[in-house]
């Protein structure tokens, strides 16, 4: 019976050795896959609309029934409107005092917030009618982004490295997404964190634009996040079109 079981035992250690090898196997994909980069996404594009074309976008927002409300800045043409999204046409304009710049914008309930670039100033409207019901104070020097609804303060930070210019913003699907200023590229935030989760990189958007003879327009600026159709919408500073996206991860 010795020589059956010797002649047993390396069979069973072997599956032994390979069972283990493979939960090895596993566990180290798992602990892998924790370090491995965030993910990258490109986009592509399942509908485009018409954007006004004087439109410095600062900040866009989706309020349901095909309607988004938009702030504009630039110090003598600032503004909030709300602006159908088919036909891209203005059906409500404020416009603001030429000594303010229109940054960020959000939306909660019926009101509309808004700060401003270096006026420490922002705004609430009446999405009734745009009609400016409060302003207050914002500490920060500069208003930027604007979006609702997490209170927290982070560095956000991208493998261990701050993240600048974080502008236009939107809270899409538990998580916040920024437009970084002068690139092509929306940093997908945690807000639990403040550590970038992914990148999208969008620059087909706007050499698509420029191909196809589009001059003078800005940087990519403005997401707004449709959560009953989980619709994704982009624009830029100056673009004429609006588009509809969606992501498809790189591998
Ligand atoms: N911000 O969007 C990055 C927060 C501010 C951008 C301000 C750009 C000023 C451009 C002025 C152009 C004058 C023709
Ligand atoms: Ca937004």
């Amino acid at each position: 019976s010795t020589t059956i079981r010797l002649g047993y035992r390396p069979r069973v250690i072997s599956i032994i050795l390979l069972l283990s090898g493979v939960a090895l196997l596993s566990v180290s994909a798992l602990l892998w896959r924790r370090k491995t980069p965030p993910a990258i996404s490109l986009i592509r594009v399942l509908n485009e609309f018409p954007h006004d074309p004087r439109a410095f976008t600062q900040g866009l927002v989706y309020a349901g029934n095909d309607t988004l409300y938009e702030s504009t800045g630039l110090y003598d043409q600032s503004s909030v409107r709300r602006v159908s999204l088919r036909t891209g046409k203005v059906e409500l304009l404020h416009l603001m005092d030429a000594s303010h710049f229109g940054e960020g914008l959000t939306l909660l309930h019926d009101k509309l917030y808004q700060v401003t670039w270096l006026t420490k100033t922002g705004f609430i409207y009446d999405t009734k009618n745009l009609n400016k019901i409060e302003q207050f104070t914002h500490m920060m020097k500069d208003g930027w982004g604007l979006a609702t609804d997490v209170i927290k303060k982070h560095v956000v930070t991208y493998n261990g490295h701050e993240v600048h210019n974080l502008n236009e913003l939107e809270f899409v699907n538990g998580e916040v997404w920024a437009n970084i200023w002068l690139t092509d590229c929306i940093a997908r935030i945690s807000y639990s964190d403040g550590k970038v989760a992914g990148w999208i990189l969008l620059q087909n958007l706007r050499e698509n634009l420029i191909s196809s003879g589009k001059r003078g327009i800005d940087v990519l600026n403005g997401i707004a996040w449709d959560d009953v159709n989980s619709r994704i919408f982009v624009t830029g500073k100056l673009w004429p079109k609006l588009y509809e996206i969606e992501l498809h991860p790189v591998e």
